[in-house]
C-alpha cells in the first residue's frame, strides 16, 4: 500500500494519502514507514507547492493576456505568518488533509507546527503588507510583492534572569519547502564607482554610471494564494549572490582567500533583518540593503514591461509602485537613473512617468523613525543616485520659491537637503517622486499634512489621502479562530469570509441567550488554548475564568506597556490593602521584542518580569491577580493569543500610533478594547459606539495643549498619593531588592527627562477606565452582549477594504476576472 502518485485528486482523502507517500518517497527521499512529523510536513507542503505552481501559471498567462495594469507593492518586510494552514485554508482543502493525514497516522495540527515562522519583518509595517498581498490575491487584483529574502529573520527572544535574549532567527536551518528558487533570474545591482558625462550623437548630456562594484540579485519565489480565488500572485524575495567577475578579479591575481572573503562581504546584504522598529541606525549596509533590492525590483519589473511593450514613456499606464514607508524610497532616483542614463528618455519625460508610477505610504509619526541619510555616505556607496537628487531637489525648490515667494523657512523646510545635519530627507523624497501620498488612519493622515508636511500639502493639494489600515479577516479569525468562525457563519452565513461588512447581520446575536452562551463557551475554550500554550512557555499555570487582559505588540516608550505595568502594580497594592470590595481576577498578559539597542524597551521588559515574579509568588493575592510575560511574541503566537483576550490594551500617547492593527484583531476575535484616541482606535470607536468600548486619556490636542503650557510631571505625582506609591516602588527597588537602583533610567525618563509619553499624566484616567472594566466584567452577560457588536461592527477593518480603497483611489485598478477563465 505504499504505492503513490503525483496526480492527486485534492478532493479525494485517499488520493491525497497516496499523493503524500509519492511525495515522501520521490520528493522528501524518505521511507514512509519510518517518517516522522517533519517529514509529513515537508512531504505535503511539497504536494501543496505543486498546485500553486500549476494555479500561478494559469494567472501568469491571463494577466499578460490581458494586459492588465500591474500593481507592485515595495517592502523590506513581510510578514506572512506560516504558509501551510493558509493555503488549505485558502484552497478548501482543510478536511480532506486532515483525513488523509490522519489515515497515515498524523495529526495536522502537529504537522502544521513544524513549519517555521518566516519572521521577514518587525511589526505593524511588514503584517500590513502580508495582509495586502491577501486581500489583493483575494479579490483578483493583479499586484505582487518585493521584498528581500533575508537568511536571519526577526530575532527570536528568551527571557532570562528576567531580560530580553537574543537570538538568531535560523528559520532556512532545515529548507524551505515553499520558495521556487529562480537562479536564472538574477540582475546585477551596482555600488560605489564614479560618474562620468558626456555628449551623444544628438549633442545631449549623458552620464554613465562607471568602475562600480556588483553584486547579483537572484530571486526566490513565493506563492501567494486568495480565499476561494483563481489568481495566485507572486512575492518576490532577492538574495545577494557575488557576481563571478567579482571573484576573477582576485583570482587572476593569486589571492584565492581574498576572493572568497569578498565574495561572503557581498552576500551579507540580505544576511539579516534590522530589527530596528523606531529610531534609525544610518548604517551603511542598510542604506545597501535598501537601494539593492529596490534596484533588482525595479530592472525586474521593466524587463517584464518591455517583454509587451518598447514605449518606457508609457509605462505609467501599465504598472503603479506602491512604496511601503521610505524603506524603499531610492526607487525614485533609480527609476530616474533607469529611464534617463539607460533608456534615453528626456529628463523631464522621465520625471513625469516616474511622478505618475509611484504613490508612498508613511506609516510613522515619530520624528527618530523618519529616514535621513547622510550626503556623505550616499556619495560614496551611490554617486549617481545623489546627483539625481540634487537634480530632483533643484526643480522642486524652484517649484518652491514660485509657490511660497520670499519664504526663506519654508524652503529650508521643504528641501530635500537637511543643510543644518547634511543629510538627504527620504519622505521628502518620496512624496515629490509620488503621484499619492497616504496616511493610515484618519487621524494619522490629519496629522501627517497638518502637522509633519502642511507646505506640501498646500503646494500639492489632493496628493495626501487617507487610507485606513485593515486586516485580512481570512488569517484573523477563519484560520486562527475557526469555532468563532464557524459560529458566524452558522448564524449568518458565510459571505463575511469576503465582505466583512456582513458582519453587520450578527447584531441581533447579541441580544440572543444562546448564541451568547455559544460565544462565551468559545471564547474559554481559546482562554484554554492560550493559557496551555503560556504554561508551555513560563511554566506558569493560569486561570482561564479570570479576566485575560493583554498587550502584545513591539515595546516602546510611546505604546506604554509602562503604563500598563503602573496599573498592574496599583492593583497588587489595592488588593494586599484589602482596598477592593468585590475584586474580579485577571491574568494581565504582555509580550513583544525590544530592539536589541533600545535600553529603556529593555528595561520594560525586566521591570515586567521581575514585578510579575514578585506578584505570582504571593500568595495572598494568587487567586486575583497574575502576570505573564509571554516570550518571543510573532505572528503564529498571535494566532493563539488573541483569540484568547478579554481586554484589548490599545494605550499608546494620542497622536503617536500611526494606526494600530492589533486593535482591530483584538475586537475582531470578540475582546472589548480599552484604549487612547489615537490612530484607529478612533474610527473603531465611531463604528463600535461609546458604550462598547473603554476610552481614557488625553487627545491628542490635549497632549500639545499639555505641552505646551509646560507640562510637569511632578505636580501630577504630587497630587496623586497612589501614583506617587507605586512609581516609589518601582524606582527604589520593591520589586528587585538584589539590586535596588535598578529601575534610575525609568525614574529618569519620567521626571529628569519630562515625562514624554505622558504615562503620569494618563494614569488616574487609565486606573479609572480599567475600574469600568471590571464592572463590566462582573456582569458576563452585558460583557458577551458587547463583545458581541464589537465583532458585528468590525466590517471596516478588514485590509479588504483597505486594498478596494486603494485600488479606486490611488492605483486605479479594477479587479480582473478570472473566475471563468481559469
Ligand atoms: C527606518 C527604520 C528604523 C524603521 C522605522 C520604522 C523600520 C521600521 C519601522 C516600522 C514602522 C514604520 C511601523 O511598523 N509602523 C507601524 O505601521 C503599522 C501599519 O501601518 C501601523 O499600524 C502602526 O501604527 C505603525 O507603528
Amino acid at each position: 500500500a505504499l504505492e503513490g502518485e503525483f496526480r492527486v485528486n485534492m478532493h479525494d482523502a485517499d488520493s491525497i494519502r497516496r499523493g503524500l507517500i509519492s511525495y515522501m518517497v520521490r520528493v522528501v527521499g524518505h521511507d514512509p514507514r519510518s517518517a516522522g512529523t517533519r517529514q509529513w510536513f515537508m512531504a505535503l507542503a511539497h504536494m501543496i507547492k505543486g498546485i500553486l505552481s500549476e494555479r500561478g501559471m494559469g494567472t501568469s498567462r491571463a494577466q499578460y493576456g490581458q494586459d492588465t495594469r500591474r500593481i507592485y507593492y515595495l517592502s523590506m518586510e513581510f510578514l506572512t505568518g506560516r504558509r501551510l494552514m493558509k493555503h488549505l485554508v485558502d484552497f478548501g482543502l482543510t478536511d480532506t488533509v486532515r483525513e488523509a493525514l490522519e489515515s497515515l497516522g498524523q495529526d495536522l495540527d502537529t504537522v502544521a507546527e513544524e513549519e517555521p515562522d518566516p519572521a521577514l519583518g518587525n511589526g505593524g509595517l511588514g503584517r500590513l503588507a502580508a495582509c495586502f498581498l491577501d486581500s489583493m490575491a483575494t479579490h483578483q487584483y493583479p499586484g505582487h510583492g518585493y521584498g528581500i529574502r533575508y537568511e536571519f529573520g526577526m530575532f527570536s527572544q528568551t527571557i532570562e534572569d528576567g531580560q530580553q535574549v537574543e537570538h538568531p532567527d535560523n528559520w532556512l536551518r532545515r529548507g524551505n519547502p515553499w520558495e521556487f528558487v529562480r537562479h536564472s533570474v538574477a540582475y546585477p545591482v551596482r555600488f560605489h564607482g564614479r560618474i562620468v558625462c558626456f555628449r551623444d550623437e544628438q549633442g545631449r548630456e549623458r552620464c554613465e554610471w562607471v568602475d562600480t562594484q556588483d553584486i547579483n540579485a537572484v530571486a526566490s519565489d513565493l506563492k501567494i494564494t486568495g480565499y476561494d480565488s483563481p489568481i495566485i500572485s507572486n512575492l518576490r524575495l532577492w538574495t545577494a549572490r557575488a557576481t563571478n567577475d567579482f571573484d576573477l578579479r582576485f583570482f587572476n591575481e593569486g589571492n584565492y582567500i581574498e576572493a572568497v572573503k569578498d565574495k561572503t562581504t557581498s552576500e551579507t546584504l540580505s544576511k539579516v533583518l534590522y530589527p530596528m522598529d523606531s529610531t534609525v541606525l544610518g548604517q551603511e549596509l542598510r542604506l545597501k540593503q535598501e537601494y539593492f533590492f529596490v534596484s533588482a525590483s525595479l530592472q525586474d519589473i521593466i524587463a517584464r514591461y518591455l517583454r509587451v511593450h518598447s514605449d518606457m514613456s508609457t509605462l505609467h499606464k501599465k504598472i503603479a509602485i506602491q512604496l511601503n514607508d521610505t524603506h524603499p524610497a531610492l526607487a525614485v532616483p533609480e527609476m530616474m537613473r533607469l529611464l534617463v542614463d539607460v533608456h534615453g528618455l528626456d529628463w523631464d519625460k522621465a520625471w513625469h512617468v516616474t511622478r505618475e508610477t509611484f504613490c508612498y505610504t508613511n506609516h510613522t509619526l515619530l520624528p527618530e523613525a523618519l529616514e535621513t541619510w547622510p550626503i556623505g555616505m550616499l556619495e560614496h556607496v551611490l554617486p549617481r543616485h545623489l546627483e539625481i537628487i540634487y537634480l530632483i531637489n533643484h526643480d522642486h525648490l524652484q517649484q518652491v520659491r514660485f509657490r511660497f515667494p520670499g519664504e526663506m523657512d519654508v524652503l529650508r523646510r521643504m528641501s530635500l537637503v537637511d543643510e543644518e545635519t547634511q543629510r538627504i530627507r527620504m519622505a521628502h523624497l518620496a512624496i515629490v517622486g509620488s503621484k499619492r501620498v497616504n496616511g493610515v488612519a484618519a487621524l494619522h493622515t490629519r496629522l501627517l499634512r497638518e502637522k509633519v508636511f502642511p507646505e506640501f500639502d498646500e503646494m500639492y493639494p489632493g496628493k495626501f489621502v487617507n487610507v485606513t489600515n485593515g486586516v485580512t479577516q481570512r488569517r484573523w479569525l477563519l484560520q486562527c479562530n475557526p469555532e468563532l468562525g464557524a459560529l458566524i457563519s452558522q448564524a449568518i452565513g458565510e459571505a463575511w469570509k469576503t465582505d466583512l461588512m456582513a458582519l453587520r447581520d450578527l447584531e441581533p446575536m447579541a441580544e440572543d441567550a444562546a448564541f451568547r452562551e455559544r460565544f462565551n463557551a468559545i471564547k474559554l475554550a481559546n482562554k484554554e488554548r492560550l493559557g496551555a500554550h503560556i504554561a508551555g512557555q513560563t511554566g506558569l499555570v493560569v486561570d482561564p475564568a479570570s479576566m485575560f487582559d493583554v498587550q502584545v505588540k513591539r515595546i516602546h516608550e510611546y505604546k506604554r506597556q509602562l503604563l500598563n505595568v503602573l496599573h498592574v502594580v496599583h492593583r497588587y497594592v489595592l488588593l494586599r490593602e484589602g482596598r477592593v470590595t468585590a475584586p474580579v481576577p485577571r491574568t494581565v498578559i504582555i509580550g513583544g521584542k525590544a530592539a536589541p539597542g533600545y535600553y529603556l524597551a529593555k528595561q520594560i521588559i525586566r521591570l515586567i518580569n521581575d514585578v510579575a515574579l514578585t506578584i505570582n509568588n504571593d500568595r495572598s493575592v494568587s487567586d486575583l491577580l497574575k502576570v505573564v510575560f509571554l516570550p518571543n511574541y510573532n505572528v503564529s503566537s498571535a494566532e493563539i493569543t488573541i483569540p484568547g483576550a478579554n481586554l484589548s490594551e490599545q494605550i499608546s500617547t494620542a497622536g503617536t500610533e500611526a494606526s494600530g492593527t492589533g486593535n482591530m484583531k483584538f475586537a475582531l476575535n470578540g475582546a472589548l478594547t480599552i484604549g487612547t484616541l489615537d490612530g484607529a482606535n478612533i474610527e473603531i470607536k465611531e463604528e463600535v459606539g461609546d458604550d462598547n468600548i473603554f476610552i481614557f486619556g488625553l487627545t491628542t490636542e490635549q497632549v500639545m495643549e499639555t505641552k505646551r503650557r509646560g507640562y510637569n510631571p511632578w505636580r501630577v505625582i504630587e497630587g496623586n498619593p497612589d501614583l506617587k506609591r507605586v512609581v516609589d516602588m518601582i524606582t527604589s527597588g520593591f520589586f528587585n531588592p538584589q539590586q535596588v537602583n535598578r529601575y534610575h533610567a525609568i525614574g529618569e525618563t519620567l521626571f529628569e527627562r519630562g515625562d514624554q509619553y505622558m504615562v503620569l499624566a494618563d494614569f488616574a484616567a487609565y486606573v479609572e477606565a480599567q475600574n469600568r472594566v471590571d464592572e463590566l466584567f462582573q456582569d458576563p452577560d452585558a460583557w458577551a452582549r458587547k463583545a458581541i457588536l464589537n465583532v458585528a461592527r468590525m466590517g471596516t477593518f478588514s485590509s479588504d477594504r483597505s486594498i478596494h480603497t486603494y485600488a479606486r483611489d490611488i492605483w486605479g485598478v479594477e479587479p480582473m476576472d478570472l473566475t471563468a477563465t481559469l
